[in-house]
């Protein structure tokens, strides 16, 4: 979450605001639009105005405006609470992109983003927006639990309180299952064609999965509407990548340093960038592929590796690191033992369950991994990875531990890391300071957690019991129950670094 209140920074009014008015003030090392945004007209609404999608989506698409195609600029949701919204509106959208190359800072103003608005406060106008015929993809952010999933299915969950006030009042909705349906339906009655969902968060095969929950809502709403969406709207899968931390007032110290401009919400990231889509689009889709994107038939294998390799290695990190007061993924990969635990789950345990990636070669992509996790200018923070951990352990960890034992052998690093997981769930480090668990089934994970403090047995026994995020084929797997109670007991009586010493003993 970022962690400054822009609306205070923004009020001082001695300094000058990044807006179309002041851009041609910005020193000429400084990238901007190279295309008058005036001629842009929308052809997506994307939702979920965070860091990320300001970092990806919005710079493939800024180099298809620059290379012409005025179609396509982007209207952003905020489906939360409007504070992204207040931040960009003064400053007409533009926002600053500053990206830390090894030795080097690169700023790029981005246009894309031809305007912002929150469902909070003007719900009515983003429905109005999403049924006109020229918005042609709903691309999302909303991070994973954002679905209203049930994460060790990937079903809706149909007793999530949104869901449940969407299914009482379905024109008037608050989550984004609901606010797909709606949308669609408004289009359909007005007679025109369903846009493209295009989800961009980081779920095993998320266009399938987000349909399934769509459908499923539209099914508890109006079964006609379900099978209209089932039969009529596209949901393409597909990979995304570029690492995005929650932009820091530091940030935005920089920036303004750098720009001579205020810019109340910039957004930071590597360089490096991936996008691989399934290229289904009824209504058309930008060239995404002339800045760089990947469009293929089939994007899973793509996605496995990404999940598992990127978020699982991260999530592993993100959790011993925590616990042992590791603040950021670049301060880990300096640590003595972690990174040989990471090269390992990577061999392991989940190299082995990927399939072939086209023009892919696996030990190049974890070695460019490294480097990316060690680049110094990215101050990636270790507890904000460990977030929404509910979510994020079965697609990353939990479904490939399933399918090695599914093939008669055991994982040994993934054990490690939901011990890790566990432990981090007691909300206070070895050194004695306290954190807070940020995760939609927080209440319950901590108070497991607190009540088997001192009994790892106990803990991982009452926390296997939450089927939202165990299978049950996999907590059926004594070998798994056994290790993950092992690594809990050392990581709690001994410490990460102990632990981490045992483990990388044994060959
Ligand atoms: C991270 C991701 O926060 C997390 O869980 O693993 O946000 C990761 O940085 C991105 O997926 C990289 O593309």
């Amino acid at each position: 979450m970022p962690d400054a209140n822009p609306a205070l920074l923004a009020a001082r009014p001695s300094r000058t605001r990044l807006s179309t008015a002041t851009l041609d003030r910005l020193p000429s090392g400084i990238e901007r639009p190279a295309y008058d945004r005036a001629t842009v007209t929308p052809g997506i609404v994307h939702i979920g105005l965070g860091a990320f999608c300001r970092a990806h989506l919005a710079s493939y698409t800024d180099d298809v405006l620059a290379d012409g195609d005025k179609s396509w600029g982007i209207v952003g949701v905020d489906p939360l609470s409007p504070a992204i919204r207040d931040a960009l509106k003064p400053q007409d959208c533009l926002y600053t992109l500053l990206v830390r190359e090894e030795n080097r800072d690169r700023l790029r103003v981005m246009g894309s983003f031809l305007d912002a608005m929150a469902t909070a406060d003007q719900l009515d106008d983003v429905l109005a927006l999403m049924a006109k015929p020229e918005i042609r993809i709903v691309t999302l952010t909303v991070t994973e639990k954002g679905y209203c999933q049930d994460a060790a299915t990937g079903a809706l969950d149909e007793a999530h309180p949104l869901i449940r006030a969407d299914l009482a009042d379905p024109t008037a909705p608050r989550s984004v299952p609901g606010l797909l349906a709606e949308a669609i339906r408004r289009r359909r009655a007005a007679g025109v064609a369903p846009f493209t969902v295009l989800v961009c968060d980081n779920l095993a095969q998320n266009g399938i999965k987000v349909r399934g929950i769509v459908v499923r809502y539209a099914e508890l709403r109006d079964p006609d509407l379900a099978d209209y969406i089932a039969g009529q709207v596209g949901f393409p899968c597909t990979m995304v990548d570029r690492i995005t931390p929650a932009t820091q007032d530091a940030d935005r110290a920089t920036v303004e340093e750098a720009t001579g401009c205020h810019d109340a919400w910039p957004v930071v990231s590597e360089p490096f960038k991936q996008w691989v889509i399934e290229d289904r689009f009824p209504l058309g889709r930008p060239a995404w592929e002339k800045a760089g994107a990947i469009l293929v038939d089939d994007v899973h294998p793509f996605e496995l590796m990404k999940l598992r390799c990127l978020n699982g290695a991260h999530s592993l990190l993100a959790y011993l690191s925590v616990v042992a007061g590791i603040g950021t993924i670049a301060d880990a990969m300096a640590d003595p033992q972690l990174p040989a635990v990471m090269r390992r789950l990577w061999a392991e345990d989940l190299i082995p369950t990927l399939p072939p990636v086209p023009g892919t070669d696996i030990p190049a992509y974890t070695a460019a991994l490294e480097a990316r996790f060690r680049n110094p200018g990215i101050r990636h923070r270790t507890l904000q990875i460990s977030s929404d951990g509910s979510q994020k352990l079965p697609p990353r960890l939990l479904e490939p531990a399933r399918e090695l034992f599914a093939a008669g052998k055991a994982p040994r690093v993934i054990p490690l890391a939901v011990a890790a997981w566990m432990r981090f769930l007691l909300e206070k480090d070895e050194t004695g300071a306290a954190y807070t668990v940020a995760d939609p089934l927080a209440a319950a994970l901590t108070g497991i957690a607190r009540a088997h403090q001192g009994d790892a047995g106990a803990l991982a026994a009452a926390l296997f019991a939450v089927e939202d995020i165990f299978a049950p084929e996999l907590v059926a797997e004594d070998a798994f129950r056994t290790a993950v109670v092992r690594h809990l007991d050392s990581l709690m009586r001994a410490g990460v670094a102990k632990t981490l010493a045992a483990f990388l003993a044994i060959p």
